[in-house]
C-alpha cells in the first residue's frame, strides 16, 4: 500500500486523511463515538460556590488510578524503583509527580541552604558552591528524557509479561530541566589538561558514584536545579541534580555534592559489577552509555478496552539517546505491513516525542506495532534481532519493538511477535 492510501488492509489511515480532508471523526466512522446534543443534559447541579483556593494544586480526585507503580527489593532500605503509568498520559511531558524514581538507598531529606557541591581533583582551582551561588550562574532549559538503562528487562523473560505499558517501558520519562550548564562551572575551576573523566558523587546514604567523560561534561549536561518550572522534587533529586541528556539514567547523579576531575574511570560498582553485561561471544559491555532509539504504542494498550469496532487513534511515544525520532511507522498485522505516523511537534533531539496514527478496526484479531528510526538512520530492532545480537543473559538496553495483540472482544495482551 502507498503512503496515499487511505485505509491498508490492516485498517491503518493516511496519518495526514483529517487534516487534509478536513473530516470530522463522526463523519468517517459508521458508528459515531459522540452523542448527538440532548435534551437529558445534567442540569446546573448547584448554586453553592466550589471548592476553596489551594497552595499547591492536586489531580482530581477521580484520576486515583494514574500512579506510579512501586516495585522495592525489600532486602535494602530505599533499594528499587517506581514507573511512570505512560499508557494513562498524555503529550511529551511527565508531569513531575509521576516521573519514575530509581533510588539505591531511599530518598535524602537535604537541607537545601547548607548542602554544598565541590569540584575537585585535576582542576586549577577546587571551588565549593552553595546552591544560591549555582543560581547566580547563567542557566539553560532543555526538554529531555531520562531513562534508566535497565528500563524494559522484563522483556528480556522467555514469556512476555502481563501487566501495564508503562510498568514494562516507564523507567523512562521526559521533563523540562532548568540549570547551569556544566561547562561552565568546569571553566570557572580550570580544568587541567590531563583531565580526561569526572567522578560524580552524591549524598544519599549509599553515596552514590559513578564516572563520566569530561567531552560529554563539556557538551551538554546541565547542573539542574529546576524540573517542569519549580525547584526538582526530593525523589529527583533535590536540592540538585547532574542532567546527562540521552545517556543512561545512572548518570544523572541526584543529590550531586561532589565532582573530581581525574585520568581514569573510578570503576565503582555502578559501572563494573552493574551496566556492564556478558555477549555472546564472550566479551564484555561497559560503559554503554547512549541510550538506543524506542517506541512504544501507549494507547491503545494492555488494559485499555476496544469497546466497538470502528476507528481509534494509535498514540505512542518515540525516543532516542542519539538525537531526534526521524520517522515513526506503525503495523496492525504484526509487522507485515507499516505505515509513517504523524510525529507531532515539537520533535526535540533526546526527548519524547508523540506520535499519532488513525485506524479502522474491522474487530479482528491484531497485532499493534511501532518502529522508530532516529536522524542517525539507527532503526529499533525486533525482539528477535535484538536477542540474537545480545544473546539471553542480557538486562540492560532494551530497546526493541513492542507488540500488544487486540483480541476479537477488543482487550489487549502483550505479546512477542
Ligand atoms: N544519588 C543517586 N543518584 C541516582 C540514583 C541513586 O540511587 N542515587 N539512581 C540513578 C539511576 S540508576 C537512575 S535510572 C536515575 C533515575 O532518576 P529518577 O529517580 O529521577 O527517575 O537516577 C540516577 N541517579
Ligand atoms: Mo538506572
Amino acid at each position: 500500500m502507498s503512503e496515499g492510501d487511505e485505509t491498508s488492509a490492516s485498517g491503518l489511515l493516511d496519518r495526514r486523511l483529517f487534516l487534509r480532508r478536513g473530516l470530522r471523526w463522526s463523519a468517517a466512522i459508521a458508528a459515531a463515538p459522540s452523542i448527538a446534543f440532548a435534551a437529558d443534559l445534567p442540569s446546573d447541579p448547584t448554586r453553592t460556590p466550589g471548592q476553596p483556593f489551594s497552595n499547591y494544586g492536586q489531580p482530581s480526585p477521580q484520576e486515583k488510578a494514574t500512579i506510579r507503580w512501586i516495585s522495592a527489593n525489600r532486602a535494602v532500605a530505599g533499594n528499587g524503583v517506581s514507573w511512570t503509568p505512560l499508557h494513562d498520559l498524555e503529550g511529551i511531558i511527565t508531569p513531575s509527580g509521576l516521573h519514575f524514581e530509581r533510588h539505591h538507598n531511599g530518598v535524602p531529606q537535604i537541607d537545601g541552604e547548607a548542602h554544598r557541591l565541590s569540584v575537585h581533583g585535576l582542576v586549577k582551582q577546587p571551588l565549593s558552591f552553595t546552591i544560591d551561588a549555582l543560581k547566580r550562574y547563567p542557566q539553560r532549559s532543555r526538554i529531555g528524557f531520562v531513562e534508566c538503562g535497565g528500563n524494559s528487562n522484563s522483556s528480556w523473560n522467555l514469556e512476555p509479561l502481563q501487566t501495564r505499558a508503562g510498568y514494562l517501558h516507564g523507567l523512562a520519562s521526559n521533563s523540562e530541566w532548568t540549570g547551569v550548564p556544566l561547562a561552565i562551572v568546569l571553566d570557572e575551576a580550570g580544568v587541567d589538561p590531563a583531565a580526561r573523566w569526572l567522578v560524580l558523587e552524591a549524598s544519599d546514604a549509599i553515596g552514590m558514584n559513578i564516572s563520566l567523560p569530561l567531552a560529554k561534561a563539556r557538551k551538554d549536561c546541565l547542573l539542574a536545579l529546576y524540573q517542569n518550572g519549580e525547584r526538582l522534587r526530593p525523589e529527583q533529586g533535590y536540592p540538585l541534580r547532574l542532567i546527562v541528556p540521552g545517556w543512561e539514567g545512572v548518570l544523572n547523579v541526584k543529590w550531586l555534592s561532589r565532582i573530581e576531575l581525574t585520568t581514569e574511570p573510578v570503576m565503582s560498582r555502578n559501572e563494573t559489577s552493574r551496566y556492564t553485561e556478558l555477549q555472546p561471544d564472550g566479551r564484555a559491555r561497559q560503559f554503554t552509555f547512549v541510550m538506543d532509539v524506542k517506541s512504544l504504542i501507549t494507547s491503545p494498550s494492555p488494559g485499555h478496552l476496544l469497546s466497538e469496532k470502528g476507528l481509534y487513534e494509535i498514540r505512542g511515544l518515540a525516543w532516542s539517546g542519539r538525537g531526534k525520532v526521524k520517522k515513526v511507522e506503525v503495523s496492525a498485522d504484526a509487522g507485515k505491513t507499516w505505515k509513517p505516523a504523524a510525529l507531532q511537534g515539537p520533535v526535540l533531539p533526546m526527548s519524547f516525542t508523540r506520535f499519532r496514527i488513525p485506524w479502522r478496526w474491522d474487530g479482528a484479531a491484531a497485532t499493534l506495532q511501532s518502529r522508530a528510526v532516529d536522524e542517525t538512520g539507527a532503526v529499533q530492532p525486533t525482539r528477535t534481532a535484538l536477542v540474537a545480537q545480545r544473546g539471553r543473559a542480557g538486562y540492560f538496553h532494551y530497546n526493541a519493538i513492542v507488540s500488544w495483540q487486540v483480541s476479537e472482544d477488543g482487550e489487549l495482551s502483550h505479546v512477542y511477535a
